[in-house]
């Protein structure tokens, strides 16, 4: 195991535009990085395991809930703030990053959005902390780039709905105590209801096979009959737009993490590309390598620029969502072509685990797939600027 040199690459002089808050809530995460995950990752990736033991850590250092106010347990920071987390988690894993996008922004951001009083007050504060895991039930088996035609429903009964349907792919469903499910109700309506672990007819398989994400668990959710009272669902918000609204702060999210697993397969191709010598000198003496070299630092700069102007905007409240769209798309492209290059740039050793270039590669993979694909998002982009809808 590799001692983490990675020290960050700031080309533009970025942090001249962070606050002195925003540096130390980024370093105080890089160092907990440091010290607590990056020893343990490649172990975890190799034996198919999220290193559970890291959620109180995540919770400390504001991870989980990093936006969301202090009265509901939250850190009640900016969406800059936010960004730089995930920048940094991603940095060491995607999977890593998943696990906190998935519990400040598709479990917290819905129940503080969209949830009663009572409800806020009940999981916000335990989720902040990382007693307790949430994960995000909206794809099916049938239904993943088009959530709209789900089949998972429920029927009224009493006090309580009675749930029935099938959800796969989820972050974090092996362990999760609450999923935020998203299900139609017997008009057809898409609304985020609360299930809890040891709901009679509630089960969470776990999926495994993955060649990517795999410090991640990924499972299903199955609902078979399950009574779930009524007020566990999200009275604010209903329709599609519900869950597509917590998507675009998770988006967001990962348009600053891929820029971090970009950061750490530059870092990583630099320092190496100094080190190793061919031909009687070290091989970033060479025109193709330094071309390299210079395009990664080059698409890196761009994509901190455009995300750090992003976060201006969401911090306004005037992000849009084919804005996020355009964001989330180029910077996992961005990412995913870095980690190629770079492993190109390592020989045989671009392969082994003593580097962390093929687990960025890999886990990639997901992450150009997951929360819309890189097909999806140029759609989006393309709907925006012509009016015409090209998905249906
Ligand atoms: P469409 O008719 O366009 O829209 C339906 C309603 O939703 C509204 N809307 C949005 N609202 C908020 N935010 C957005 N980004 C929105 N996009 C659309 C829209 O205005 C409309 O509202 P209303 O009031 O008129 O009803 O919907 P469509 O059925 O045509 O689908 C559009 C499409 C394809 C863009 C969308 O469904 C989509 O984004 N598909 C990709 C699916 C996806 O991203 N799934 C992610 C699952 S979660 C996940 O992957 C977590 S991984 C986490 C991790 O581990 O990190
Ligand atoms: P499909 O929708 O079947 O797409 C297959 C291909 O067809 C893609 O290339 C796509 O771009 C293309 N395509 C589809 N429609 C069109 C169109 N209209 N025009 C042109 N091309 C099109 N989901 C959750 O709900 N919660 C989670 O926590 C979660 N975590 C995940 C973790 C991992 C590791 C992975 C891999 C996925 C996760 N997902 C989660 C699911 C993820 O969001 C879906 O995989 C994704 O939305 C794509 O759906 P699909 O895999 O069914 O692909």
């Amino acid at each position: 195991m590799r001692t983490d040199l990675y020290t960050g690459h700031d080309y533009f002089n970025m942090d001249d535009l962070l606050t002195e808050e925003h540096k130390l809530i980024r370093d105080a995460a890089r160092e907990w990085v440091k010290k607590e995950v990056s020893p343990i990752i490649e172990d975890a990736a190799e034996n198919q395991v999220f290193p559970q033991h890291l959620l109180s850590g995540l919770g400390a250092i504001g991870a989980f809930g990093t936006y969301i106010p202090e009265q509901y347990g939250g850190s009640g920071l900016d969406q800059i703030s936010y960004g730089l987390i995930m920048q940094e988690l991603e940095r060491c894993d995607s999977g890593l990053r998943s696990t906190a996008s998935v519990q400040t922004s598709l479990v917290m951001y819905p129940i503080w959005k969209y949830g009663s009083e009572e409800q806020k007050m009940k999981y916000l504060p335990k989720l902040a902390t990382g007693e307790w895991i949430g994960c995000f039930g909206l794809t099916e088996p049938d239904h993943g780039s088009n959530p709209g035609g789900m089949v998972t429903s429920y029927v009224e009964d009493g006090d309580d709905v009675i749930l029935n349907g099938a959800k796969m792919w989820i972050s974090n469903a092996p362990f999760a105590e609450i999923a935020v499910v998203w299900a139609k109700n017997e008009e057809g309506r898409i609304h985020g209801i609360i299930v809890e672990r040891g709901m009679e007819g509630f089960s969470t398989p776990t999926m495994k096979g993955k060649w990517s994400l795999r410090a991640s668990d990924t499972g299903e959710l199955i609902f078979d009959n399950v009574r779930v009272p009524k007020s566990n669902i999200l009275p604010e918000k209903s329709g599609l737009g519900a869950p597509l609204g917590c998507l675009d702060s998770a988006r967001y999210g990962i348009a600053w993490g891929a820029i971090g697993a970009a950061l750490d397969c530059y870092d990583t191709a630099l320092r190496y590309s100094k080190e190793r010598i061919q031909f009687g000198k070290p091989i970033a003496g060479f025109q193709l390598q330094q071309k390299k070299l210079a395009e990664m630092i080059t698409e890196i700069t761009k994509a901190q620029l455009l995300t750090l102007r992003l976060g201006q905007l969401r911090n306004e409240g005037k992000a849009t969502s084919p804005q996020i769209s355009m964001a989330k798309r180029n910077n996992v492209d961005m990412a995913i072509t870095i980690a190629r290059e770079a492993r190109q740039m390592l020989g045989a050793m671009g392969i082994m685990n003593e580097y962390p270039i093929m687990r960025h590669m890999m886990n990639l993979e997901s992450v150009i797939t997951y929360e819309g694909t890189h097909d999806i998002h140029l759609l989006i982009t393309g709907m925006d600027i012509t009016g015409e809808n090209a998905f249906k």
